[in-house]
């Protein structure tokens, strides 16, 4: 048998939440570029075309080897007629010319620039890059009027634009803990988002809170952010109180893919001290880690659905969701699975996989 022959014969389930996305995976190039194209196509407010490249990158992150030759991509799904163009180019040439141009482009350099500042999306980003805006100091020096995030989010544009490592989200974890337990004993803190995939690094450190007695954790939010406010570990919040409407049936049915927990986006002030790897430099004391930390707080018996909802990927939940609907005529939120009218309770995420027909796939199987 030809090396590479294997690919082709191996049947791929076409839904990402079908397959086991580790983190490692054989084909970083291919995914690399691929991934350019899907942020470029977000920042061009082009949804469908980023998420045809997202799932192409996440079918190529889901395969058991390298693929080195076109003729090995027969038969797998997911797989677009643009995706495959710029697969085949990355692999006869290297590079892919379509990705070294938007690599390479002032537009995509200046978007991902002001969308890396935290409140600032890519409507915002392309108003302001057509009025010649292409860096931060660029927008600090035009005298926009700016609002409470972007002014932080510009005020502490580098320090949130380096990684977020292990050891500083486990340090948050443990301020948040004493937050919580401070103000609500035997609430349960749970690390979401990608540090739970696995990441040793993230853009943010997001936290899912709940209370094993139904109703406690109403009202907690403003408490605890009340309690890191007066500690000094709060640079900036935005809490959003739980607009959730429960009916006797179960939680509503979603409107929107956005929930309704009460949460907090928030920058953290992280003292240098309270972790042993911090990649930051001396002198410690004059140096602020600012850090973005997402906290959720869920009602007990919506916890499994919270936690599946907020443990991503992005690509994974889409999937997670698109699955539920068009295999299974059912919707998922992070508030709960309906069958048509009927509420499915779970109590862990595995339940959750049972109702919708899924084998489990683990946290640190989602990366996809
Ligand atoms: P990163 O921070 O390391 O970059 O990766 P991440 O942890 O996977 O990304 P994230 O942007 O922090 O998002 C974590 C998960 O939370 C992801 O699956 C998407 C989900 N999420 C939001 N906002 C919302 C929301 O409003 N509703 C729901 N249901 N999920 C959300 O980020
Ligand atoms: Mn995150
Ligand atoms: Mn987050």
């Amino acid at each position: 048998q030809k090396p590479g022959l294997e690919l082709a014969v191996v049947s791929v389930p076409s839904y990402a939440c079908q397959r086991h996305t580790p983190l490692l995976h054989h084909n970083i190039t291919l995914t690399d570029a691929l991934s350019i194209l899907a942020e470029n196509a977000e920042l061009g407010e082009n949804e469908g075309r980023g998420v045809a490249f997202r799932r192409a990158a996440a079918l190529l992150k889901s395969l058991p080897q390298e693929v080195r030759g076109a003729e090995q991509l027969r038969g797998l799904p997911c797989l677009g007629e643009h995706s495959l163009r710029v697969i085949k180019e990355v692999l006869e040439d290297g590079v892919s010319l379509e990705v070294e141009t938007t690599t390479h482009s002032e537009q995509f350099k200046a978007m991902k620039a002001l969308t890396g500042i935290f409140g600032v999306g890519a409507k915002t980003a392309d108003r302001w890059f057509r009025e010649g805006i292409h860096t931060p100091s660029d927008l600090q020096r035009s005298g926009h009027t700016l609002n409470r995030a972007q002014r932080a989010g510009l005020q502490y544009y580098d320090e949130l634009n380096l990684p977020v490592t292990k050891s500083e989200a486990v340090a948050i974890g443990q301020i948040v803990e004493r937050a919580v337990h401070a103000v609500l004993p035997g609430a349960e803190i749970t690390l979401i988002g990608g540090f739970r995939r696995g990441k040793q690094t993230g853009h943010d450190v997001d936290f899912l809170i709940t209370h094993p007695d139904e109703g406690r954790e109403e009202g907690l939010m403003p408490k605890v952010v009340s309690w890191l406010e007066a500690q000094g570990f709060l640079l900036y919040q935005k809490t959003t109180g739980n607009s959730y409407l429960e009916s006797k049936e179960g939680p509503a049915r979603p409107a929107s893919n956005m929930d309704r927990f009460e949460r907090c986006f928030s920058i953290f002030r992280l003292n240098p001290h309270t972790h042993s790897d911090s990649p930051h430099p001396l002198p410690q004391t004059l140096v602020v880690v600012a850090v973005r930390v997402d906290l959720v707080v869920s009602p007990y018996s919506q916890f499994a659905f919270a936690l599946l909802g907020w443990t991503g990927s992005k690509l994974f939940e889409r999937e997670l969701r698109r699955w539920a609907v068009h295999e299974k005529a059912m919707t998922l939120s992070s508030h709960a699975l309906y069958d048509r009218k009927r509420y499915l309770r779970a109590s862990s995420e595995e339940e959750i996989f049972a109702h919708l027909g899924l084998e489990y796939i683990p946290p640190c199987d989602r990366n996809a």
